[in-house]
């Protein structure tokens, strides 16, 4: 997989995609990263990317030609382009699970007031990462490549499976225990020491349900 990454600020990326998982999926050659800086394709002698809105009002509004230019520059077959906003559609496991299937995704990044609307047109999805407003569309499509990259196979080893992550199994996650038995007066569950794999099994899908239960009741519904 290719991931491309329409930006102002290419070097918010260096230490998150480079580190840790997403780090080693790329020396596996399992997956690509491409910062492109599309102030590079403004098309005009001082690179400028923004403008005042037609019409008036605070703000200022990305300019189309950078982001069109640098799209063509890449000439992509049939890739998904994700405008990261406030405004898309939620993102979450089943988007991404959706796009750890793909070739080629680009993330178009935007730092403004907001986009001019012909940029839309160059667009396949429109995603938000929550209901709050991030000064820009970066940490959004690293949040969202850390979700996706994880879910290719060859990624993960088999400590670090995702088969019983929450929301995959539509459900949160039951608790864990490791060594030792007991530590500041706090016991590991007796049910988890008597190797009765079962109930083990039981106890866990119980803890599930009543986390669920307690911590987010729509995921229930
Ligand atoms: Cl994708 N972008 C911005 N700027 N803010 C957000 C967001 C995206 N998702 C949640 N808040």
């Amino acid at each position: 997989m290719n991931i491309h990454y329409l930006t102002l600020f290419p070097k918010m990326y260096d230490g998150i995609l480079n580190t840790s998982i997403l780090g080693r999926a790329k020396e596996k050659g399992i997956v690509d990263y491409h910062t492109i800086n599309f102030r590079d394709f403004s098309g005009n002698k001082h690179n400028k990317v923004d403008d005042y809105p037609y019409g008036g009002g605070a703000g200022m509004v990305l300019k189309p030609e950078p982001v069109f230019n640098a799209m063509e520059s890449l000439e992509l077959d049939d890739p998904r382009v994700i405008l990261l906003c406030p405004q898309g559609r939620p993102f979450d496991q089943k988007m991404a699970e959706e796009l750890s299937t793909e070739n080629d995704i680009v993330f178009i990044c935007g730092h403004y007031e907001g986009y001019d609307e012909r940029i839309r047109s160059l667009v396949t999805d429109e995603v938000s990462i929550g209901d709050y407003v991030l000064t820009g569309g970066e940490l959004a499509s690293m949040t969202m490549t850390d979700a996706v990259v994880r879910l290719i196979p060859g990624v993960l080893n088999r400590e670090e499976s995702h088969q019983e992550d929450s929301f995959s199994t539509g459900l949160l996650e039951h608790p864990h225990y490791t060594r030792p038995r007991e530590y500041r007066g706090m016991k590991v569950p007796e049910v988890l020491l008597n190797g009765n794999h079962k109930l083990i099994e039981e106890w866990r899908h119980e803890e599930s349900l009543k986390r669920t239960r307690e911590r987010r009741p729509d995921l229930l519904e």
